[in-house]
C-alpha cells in the first residue's frame, strides 16, 4: 500500500491535519493506536484560541461548534479570595470558545469518516520506518496480520507517549523538561457552572480551577500533590476542597452532584527540538507539553498543524520545500512563547512545597501587578486569547 502522508496518532492534531491537507487532495492514512470510543472517552481541554477556531473553520468542521460553543469574553482570577475580572474583548479585541476536545475530536472523526479517508484504529505495533531517506514506511499489525505502507512523509501526532518521537535516534533530539510536584484532579458534572466565566484560584490550599462543557455540564480542578490517588478522591472530599479554595460567595453558589468523571493529570514542561528528522514531523504533545493552567495543549497542536499543512499544501502544489525546511523554526517560536506563558500561570497560582515567604509574597505582587496594569492585564489577555501565528 502507498500514500502521501502517513499520520500517527487519531487525536486532534493527528486529525485536524489529515482534514487540512485531504481538502486540498493530498492523501493520508491515519493510524491510531486505541479505538474510536476510547479516544471520544478522554476529558482533555475546554479553552479554544480564536485561531484555533478559525482554523476549525478553515477545515470545514465548525458548525457544531458555532452553535453549541460558549464565546467567552474574559476570565476571572482569584487569590486568596481577592477577586479580578480580566475582560479580554476589552482590553485586546479578542475572545476564547470554550468547546471541549472531545466535541472537536468527534467533528473531526465524523468529517474524515464522511470523506471516505483512511483511517485505521487499534492498529498495534506501529513502527517507523528509514525516515532519513527518500522513501519512508510504516508498518503495523490489524486484527494479527502485518501491514506495510510506503509514503512520502510521516506526521507524528502520537501524543506525547507516542512511538514518533521515540523512534528518533538519541542524538538527534535535544529535550527541555520540568516536571512539577503537583497534578490536576478533575471532575466533570452534569450541572450549571458556578459562573459565567471560568475562575482561576490561588489558594494557600492549593490551585483550584472552575470550568465548564455547556450551560448545564461543568468541569473543576483541584491541585493535588504528585502521586495522589484518585481512588482517595470521594466526590464529597473533592467538592470540600474545592470550595475551601474558593470565595465564599463562588462556594455558596456552587451546585454539586455526581462525578461523571474523574481523573488526574500530572503537570509537566516539556519541549523537543527540532519538530523534523528528514521525513518524519512531529506536531502536537508528540512535539510539546504544556502545564495545563494557560489552556495552551490542545490550541498548540492546532497551531503546529497549521503550519504543517500549509507546509504540506506548498510542497505538492508549488513543488516548493520552503515551508517544510521552515516548519522546525516556525512552529518552535510559537510553541516556546505558549510553553513561558503556561509555566508563568503555573507559577503564580499554584503553591509550591518549598516556596518560603518571600515567594508567596512574590505570587501575591505579581496578582497585584496584573490587577493594577493595564499593560500587565493587556499582556496576559494577549497570550490567553493566543499570539499571532
Ligand atoms: P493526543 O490527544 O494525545 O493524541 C495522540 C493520539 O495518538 C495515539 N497514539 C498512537 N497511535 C498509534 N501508535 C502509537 N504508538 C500511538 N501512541 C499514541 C493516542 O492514542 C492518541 O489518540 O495528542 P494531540 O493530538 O497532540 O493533542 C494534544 C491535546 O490532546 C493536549 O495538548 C490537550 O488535551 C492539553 N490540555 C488542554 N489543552 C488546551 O489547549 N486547553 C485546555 O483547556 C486543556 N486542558 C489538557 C487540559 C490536557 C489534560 N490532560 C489530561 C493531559 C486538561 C487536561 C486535564
Ligand atoms: C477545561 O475546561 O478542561 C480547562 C479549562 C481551562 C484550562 C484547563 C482546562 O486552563
Amino acid at each position: 500500500m502507498r500514500t502521501k502522508v502517513v499520520i500517527i496518532g487519531a487525536g486532534p492534531a493527528g486529525l485536524l491535519l489529515g482534514r487540512l491537507i485531504e481538502s486540498e487532495g493530498i492523501e493520508t492514512v491515519i493510524l491510531e493506536r486505541r479505538s474510536q470510543d476510547y479516544v471520544l472517552g478522554r476529558i482533555r481541554a475546554g479553552v479554544l484560541e480564536q485561531g484555533t477556531v478559525e482554523l476549525l473553520e478553515r477545515a470545514g468542521v465548525s458548525e457544531r461548534m458555532h452553535a453549541e460553543g460558549l464565546v467567552h469574553d474574559g476570565v476571572e482570577l482569584s487569590f486568596d479570595g481577592d477577586t479580578h475580572r480580566f475582560d479580554f474583548r476589552k482590553l485586546v479585541g479578542r475572545t476564547v470558545m470554550v468547546y471541549g476536545q472531545t466535541e472537536v475530536t468527534r467533528d473531526l472523526m465524523q468529517a474524515r469518516d464522511a470523506s471516505g479517508a483512511a483511517t485505521v484504529y487499534e492498529a498495534e505495533d506501529v513502527s517507523l520506518h528509514d525516515f532519513d531517506g527518500e522513501a519512508p514506511r510504516v508498518r503495523y499489525r490489524k486484527d494479527g496480520v502485518e501491514h506495510e505502507i510506503a509514503c512520502d512523509f510521516i506526521a507524528g501526532c502520537d501524543g506525547y507517549h507516542g512511538v514518533s518521537r521515540a523512534s528518533v535516534p538519541e542524538g538527534a533530539v535535544k529535550t527541555f523538561e520540568r516536571v512539577y510536584p503537583f497534578g490536576w484532579l478533575g471532575i466533570l458534572v452534569d450541572r450549571p457552572p458556578v459562573a459565567e466565566e471560568l475562575i482561576y484560584a490561588h489558594h494557600s490550599r492549593g490551585f483550584a480551577l472552575c470550568s465548564m462543557r455547556s450551560e448545564t455540564r461543568s468541569r473543576y480542578y483541584v491541585q493535588v500533590p504528585a502521586g495522589e490517588r484518585v481512588e482517595d478522591w470521594s466526590d464529597e472530599r473533592f467538592w470540600d476542597e474545592l470550595r475551601s479554595r474558593l470565595n465564599r460567595e463562588t462556594a455558596d453558589r456552587l451546585q454539586t452532584g455526581p462525578s461523571i468523571e474523574k481523573s488526574i493529570a500530572p503537570l509537566r514542561s516539556f519541549v523537543a527540538e527540532p519538530l523534523r528528522f528528514g521525513r518524519l514531523f512531529l506536531a502536537g504533545d508528540a512535539a510539546h507539553i504544556v502545564p495545563p493552567t494557560g489552556a495552551k495543549g490542545l490550541n498548540l497542536a492546532a497551531s503546529d498543524v497549521r503550519y504543517l499543512a500549509d507546509a504540506f499544501i506548498e510542497y505538492y502544489g508549488a513543488r516548493s520545500p520552503a515551508g517544510i525546511d521552515a516548519y522546525s523554526t516556525r512552529a518552535l517560536a510559537r510553541v516556546w512563547k505558549a510553553e513561558r506563558f503556561s509555566w508563568w500561570m503555573t507559577s503564580i497560582l499554584h503553591t509550591f512545597p518549598d516556596t518560603d515567604a518571600f515567594g508567596r509574597r512574590m505570587q501575591r505582587t505579581e496578582f497585584d501587578y496584573l490587577v493594577g496594569s493595564e499593560a500587565a492585564s493587556r499582556s496576559l489577555a494577549e497570550n490567553y486569547t493566543g499570539l499571532p501565528y
